[in-house]
């Protein structure tokens, strides 16, 4: 595929839309299980040609939305300007995890949400919900290693204290900045990357499991939950299994049931990073809603998203 630095913006593009098509494909089969969904729809071909109406994304593209417009405004993770951006998208009907609605909800009153992240679950949340909306951080950040990885653990922090919360959302990030910078998808590098970044046993032994995964059928024994520990190395396996087309990887993701919608806005925002938009399917894109945070509104804010990273980290190129 042509790669050169020219297509970083279609990159920036091709991860927010990406993460947007995923979701909102995925949340139309969320929690239903795998038998369910391959009954009608037995391979991604057929799950891609289906939607003809709407798209319509949930609350991971929500909050993706939120710390995109963190960035762009702030140019790094400020926890104020963050949950201000998480408040102000807030529609609880969107789909949220159950502890997230009760920190929002305190968030959304004034409360003491920290308090609230801290104990609703017992040493705080290990859902995927900070890994989900994470993308834009692994963009913003795809230079700089150990801010990539501070920042995703502060995009975390409003709703997911948990350890294997914060660090699925730093490995999925991650994912992200490899897959922007990648020409010809190194396998082999992707998860020696991955693997050199854990912290943590469990994180370890999920992404050995990844780097041998060799068929779709195999991606079923990493998880389709929705612990951050059981779908984020799922949705890196997937890409890394079939980088070269956003259909597979996401079509796979879903077709594995569960926490679909999730599953494949993690996957759709890699594979997006690496292909750019110009190889997602138009199709699809193009039945993004129309509202006004719909599929245009993600475009324009993947753009500003680009321009933010290269007033932080490099010489705006001359017009
Ligand atoms: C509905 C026990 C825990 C836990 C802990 C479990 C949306 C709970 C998105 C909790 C994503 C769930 C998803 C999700 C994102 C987490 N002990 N159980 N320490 N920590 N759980 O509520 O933003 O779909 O069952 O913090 O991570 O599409 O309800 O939300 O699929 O994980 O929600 O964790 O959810 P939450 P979230
Ligand atoms: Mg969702
Ligand atoms: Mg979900």
């Amino acid at each position: 595929m042509a790669c050169s630095d020219s297509m970083l913006k279609d990159r920036f593009r091709g991860c927010l839309l990406g993460l947007a098509v995923g979701d909102a494909l995925g949340g139309r089969f969320e929690a239903k299980a795998a038998e369910h969904i391959r009954a009608r729809f037995p391979t991604p071909a057929a799950l891609f040609a289906y939607p003809d109406d709407e798209l319509w994304y949930t609350d991971d593209t929500q909050m993706a939305i939120g710390v995109a417009e963190a960035l762009t405004a702030h140019g790094e993770i400020i926890e104020e300007h963050l949950c201000r951006a998480f408040v102000s998208n807030y529609v609880p009907s969107r789909g949220y995890g159950r502890g997230a609605r009760v920190v929002l909800d305190t968030m959304e009153e004034g409360g003491d949400y920290q308090a609230v992240a801290e104990k609703h679950f017992p040493g705080g949340s290990y859902g995927n919900g900070a890994a989900m909306r994470v993308a834009p951080v692994g963009l913003m950040f795809r230079d700089e290693r150990q801010q990539l990885w501070e920042q995703a653990r502060r995009s975390a922090l409003p709703t997911h204290r948990h350890p294997l919360g914060i660090e699925g959302a730093q490995l999925l990030a991650l994912a992200v900045s490899f897959a922007s910078h990648t020409c010809r998808f190194d396998r082999e590098a992707f998860f020696a990357d991955l693997l050199g970044a854990c912290e943590s046993e469990e994180y370890r032994a999920k992404l050995q499991s990844a780097a041998e995964v060799k068929t779709p059928a195999d991606l079923v024994g990493l998880g389709n939950r929705i612990e951050a520990l059981h779908s984020v190395p799922t949705s890196i396996a997937a890409f890394a299994l079939t980088p070269e087309s956003f259909e597979e990887t996401v079509g796979n993701l879903i077709l594995l049931g569960g926490d679909t919608d999730t599953l494949a806005a993690m996957g759709g925002a890699i594979s997006g990073a690496y292909l750019g938009e110009r190889q997602l399917p138009g199709r699809l894109v193009g039945l993004l809603e129309t509202s006004p945070k719909g599929g245009a509104y993600l475009g324009q804010l993947a753009d500003e998203l680009f321009s933010a990273y290269e007033r932080r980290f490099r010489q705006p190129s001359p017009a």
